[in-house]
């Protein structure tokens, strides 16, 4: 497996490493790549759909979005009769995926199946960095403060976004608590969460606070040394330590042909990877209303 930096602010990729075949020391050294640097593009030669699913579960439990018979845990992602640019809707805006549930979506996965020869990046803001360079004083302010999340519904959305399109069946009145701020169950880096895409206000703060604060954290992450993005080669795997990152999809054309078709197989896991049964705390699990005082709901619907 050869290991290196992605060209551009931060992201690892790995080539020479057969998924198929992959020994378990083989996943902790992808995981760590990625741990350490929140996204991680492999190549993989092409790869079976099952060896695909199998590789993804190694790396946590899939959280089921599709209705697909053979691949339950596989969504597909395209823009075959789905024009981004024209609809401004989907994921063409900065989030964190399942931030709107009480389950932490810990990695998302790629696999693309096929490339359009220009278009569809996926973008990425670093978190775990843009807290690392907070000042001392903004640190204790934020470190312990509760976010209310909904889907839909961004008091910091960032000028352009899309307006995400809501799971079929979510109640608009459900909402998530989760910190602003986290520490990764393995590095134990602290990251900020979530800062934008659902949070709706923050625990003990009016409205205006809560915006004023949200949209300053946002002005800070969003300075371009925390910036980058990536476009899918085919037969690629491009995924991002989720909690660690904010991502956008690049607005897309609907497909014309097979020049500019791009179709993904999307994997959305939760929970730590077997090859890590003692994480150092339980930064990426659900924490109880008890802990935050919060009527928190439940709903298995879907969404990204
Ligand atoms: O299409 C993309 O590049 C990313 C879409 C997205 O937000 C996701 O897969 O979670
Ligand atoms: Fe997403």
């Amino acid at each position: 497996m050869i290991l290196s930096p992605l060209p551009d602010t931060f992201g690892a990729h790995a080539s020479d490493v057969d998924l198929a075949a992959l020994s378990d020391d083989g996943v902790k050294k992808l995981l760590m790549a990625l741990y350490e640097n929140h996204i991680l593009v492999i190549e993989t030669g092409g790869l079976a759909t099952r060896d695909y699913v199998t590789f993804a579960q190694r790396l946590g439990e899939p959280i089921t979005l599709s209705r697909d018979a053979e691949f339950p845990e596989i969504q597909k992602l395209t823009n075959v009769e789905v024009d981004t640019v024209k609809d401004k809707k989907g994921a063409a805006h900065w989030h964190t995926d399942q931030s709107f549930r009480e389950t932490v979506s810990s990695i998302t996965v790629l696999y693309s199946v096929r490339t359009p020869a220009s278009g569809g990046e996926t973008q990425f803001c670093n978190l775990a960095a843009a807290y690392e360079e907070l000042d001392d004083t903004t640190k204790d302010l934020i470190d312990d403060l509760v976010v209310e999340h909904r889907h839909g519904i961004s008091i910091s959305a960032r000028p352009g976004d899309h307006t995400p399109i809501p799971p079929r069946k979510w109640d608009p009145e459900y909402t998530a608590f989760h910190p602003l701020v986290r520490q990764h169950p393995v590095t134990g880096q602290k990251t900020l969460y979530a800062i934008s895409g659902t949070p709706y206000g923050i625990r003990g703060m009016s409205q205006k606070e809560a915006t004023q604060l949200l949209n300053r954290l946002c002005d800070h992450a969003f300075q371009d040394r925390f910036l980058t993005q990536h476009r899918l080669e085919q037969d690629c795997i491009l995924m991002w330590d989720n909690p660690t990152v904010l991502h956008s999809a690049t607005p897309i054309a609907a497909a014309t042909g097979p020049d500019d078709t791009r179709i993904i197989h999307r994997v959305s896991l939760r929970g730590m990877p077997g090859i890590f049964p003692n994480p150092i705390n339980d930064g990426w699990v659900y924490r109880s209303p008890e802990v935050y005082g919060a009527d928190i709901h439940q709903n298995p619907s879907a969404g990204v």
